[in-house]
């Protein structure tokens, strides 16, 4: 039954979505500009395509200058990520994203913050000898980035670890459900011949999605209480696992969150996902099947700025949504159950799980492996994956679990932490513990502003501050992005910072230490020195002022320092 109340937004399809109508099922030119040698770039429309394979192009943007000058073309390259859902790789992966690191990329891997591998740097013509490698350690890159749904996270280490290991084969369940079917990635890619009788209509080919997809992209996580690592709020659906008797019973479903806004423009927000029922284990893939169908139906296929989930639910209305949702499911959700929520952050260090069991969680700042001057941590790693049987957990913070490590094999581990100085963070102030910052220059287009290459020397700064008013080991979550996008979920920051321009941020502050509140605008167009002076006031009033175990989050509220955002839509007020 059609609902009368919803419709989509009428106007003309924007570019993206012109370009997806004509590429058969993504296609597109992609087979023969890859091969092309003439430049080491591609056309636009292919490069919209591509991130549906997990890759996009690039440039280094600290050459673009230099290479304008000289009348060359930018210095192209790709960057490539991978899906894997949960986060979870072995380590014959770890060694293989190690090694293609090294041969093809730029040296680095960077943990990203949905708990995935992103290499940097590659060249055009390494890019399919590189894909087929990812293909052949039984990883792909389908769908990591483009207007389908994306590498689904889930908490990488949550209180109760047998829970784990059932979230964790959801996770995986639903990013292979929800996987595109078409088979360009493997023609493309892994020189799959077309075959007769391949099915040729739009039902047959993308069942779910069709042929122009989803009119953006589509994110999932679930989410473990008491742990809020993956920030389930942030998500278009966000899965919070409910335990009942030791027992995974199902999850509460919250739909509609998302970080990313355009400065100045307050028709754009960062939303939080709202709760509106709860489904069984057995559930969960036709439940998300039904609601990626809403969005594919309802979403604004015209403006690329308001077509993620949150926007047509808020068009809408989250009851009319939800109404949706349960007439394409044919049943209706049953009442959301209780949940708690503490932290949206890691715990540091060796953790007990189940069967005798270890997990170890490394910071990783910035979520950054290379081998630097003064810390051998790509080399370190390496060398644990030589030994390691368990597994490798990439976290939604950027940090990486050693995971599943057995009595006997922790002597040898530990001895190899300690040999390469790796750290759970303890030696740091646990702000820098939990700092997260997006990738921004050089690589990201989109940058207006350093993040990842900064924050560290921000945060030494911070440090001294800290030091000095007694706040060493206290947990404040601060996050940084080069530009409104989002992608170090920003807004869910007790301290926030968006770039706005070189060395100048927006800085943001108020959300809740658990991922439940989104921040407030504190200061504009700021830089260093007034982002010290800022925090040095700010963090004296907090050592001074905060009622027990308050959070620096909490406090500027009560403090009167800025006003709660009860919602997205009254974020910039
Ligand atoms: Fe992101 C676009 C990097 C997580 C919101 N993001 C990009 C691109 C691909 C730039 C582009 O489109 O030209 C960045 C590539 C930079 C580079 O050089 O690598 C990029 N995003 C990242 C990563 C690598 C940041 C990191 O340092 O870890 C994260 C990869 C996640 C992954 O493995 O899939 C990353 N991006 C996020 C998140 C966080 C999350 O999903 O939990 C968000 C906010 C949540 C959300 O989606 O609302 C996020 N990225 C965006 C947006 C804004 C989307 C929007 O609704 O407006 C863009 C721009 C866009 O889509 O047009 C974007
Ligand atoms: Fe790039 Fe902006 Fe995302 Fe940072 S937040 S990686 S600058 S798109």
């Amino acid at each position: 039954m059609v609902n009368p109340v919803l419709k989509a937004p009428e106007g003309q399809p924007s570019d993206v979505e012109r370009i997806k109508e004509k590429s058969r099922y993504l296609r597109g030119t992609l087979k023969e500009v890859m091969q092309d040698r003439i430049s080491a770039g591609i056309p636009e429309d292919d490069n919209r395509l591509m991130k549906h394979h997990g890759s996009y192009l690039q440039d280094d943007r600290d050459l673009r200058n230099e290479r304008q000058k000289q009348k060359l073309e930018p210095a192209y390259q790709f960057m490539l990520r991978v899906r894997l859902p949960g986060g979870v790789a072995t380590s014959d992966q770890w060694l293989v994203m190690d090694d293609l690191a090294e041969k093809y990329g730029n040296g680095t891997l960077k943990l990203t913050t949905r708990e995935t591998f992103q290499m940097h740097g590659i060249l055009k013509w390494n890019m399919k000898s590189t894909i087929q490698a990812i293909h052949a350690s039984l990883m792909d890159t389908i769908a990591a980035c483009g207007d389908v749904n994306r590498n689904v996270m889930c908490t990488s280490n949550p209180y109760l670890s047998e829970i784990h290991t059932e979230v964790y084969d959801w996770s995986k369940k639903l990013s292979d459900y929800l996987l595109p079917r078409t088979r360009a990635y493997h023609e493309i890619w892994l020189d799959e011949e077309k075959v007769a009788g391949t099915p040729e209509t739009e039902e047959e080919v993308e069942p779910m999605y069709g042929p122009l997809y989803l009119p953006r992209k589509f994110k999932i996580g679930i989410a473990v209480p008491p742990s809020n690592d993956i920030d389930v709020f942030s998500q278009d659906l966000g899965l919070i696992a409910v335990v009942e008797d030791g027992r995974l019973a199902g999850f509460n479903v919250a739909i509609g969150g998302g970080m990313g806004m355009t400065h100045g423009d307050t028709a754009t927000y960062p939303q939080l996902a709202k709760v509106i029922g709860f489904v069984r284990p057995e559930q969960i893939l036709e439940t998300a099947e039904k609601i990626i169908t809403v969005q594919r139906d309802y979403g604004n296929r015209s403006v690329r700025k308001n077509a993620r989930f949150k926007y047509t639910i808020d068009r809408l209305g989250l009851d009319n949504v939800k109404a949706e949702i349960e007439n394409r499911l044919g049943w209706s959700l049953e009442e959301a159950r209780e949940y708690r929520f503490e932290h949206n952050g890691d715990r540091y260090g060796w953790v007990k799980g189940i069967n005798g069991k270890w997990h170890f969680t490394l910071f990783v700042e910035g979520g950054r492996v290379a081998d630097f001057d003064d810390y051998r941590l790509k080399t370190g790693l390496r060398e644990i994956a030589k030994i390691h049987t368990g597994d490798f957990r990439l976290t939604a913070n950027q940090n990486l679990i050693i995971g599943n490590v057995s009595s006997q094999k922790k002597k040898k581990i530990t001895e190899l932490i300690e040999q390469f100085g790796l750290t759970d963070g303890s030696r740091y102030s646990a702000l820098r513990r939990n700092s997260m910052a997006c990738v921004a220059l050089p690589t990201c287009g989109l940058a207006m502003a350093e993040a990842e290459r900064y924050l560290p020397s921000l945060i030494d700064k911070l440090e001294e501050i800290v030091d000095e008013n007694g706040l060493r080991n206290e947990e404040i979550t601060i996050r940084m992005t080069g530009c409104p996008n989002g992608c170090a979920r920003h807004a869910l920051g007790e301290i926030g910072f968006i770039g706005k321009a070189v060395g100048k941020y927006n800085m943001y502050l108020g959300a809740a230490h658990d991922g439940s509140r989104l921040s407030k605008m504190y200061r504009e167009n700021i830089g260093e020195e007034e982002i010290l002076g800022e925090m040095r006031v700010l963090l004296s009033r907090y050592a001074k002022e905060r009622n027990e175990s308050e959070h620096f989050g909490d406090f500027v509220i009560r403090a009167g320092i800025v006003k709660a955002t009860t919602d997205g839509t009254n974020f910039h007020d």
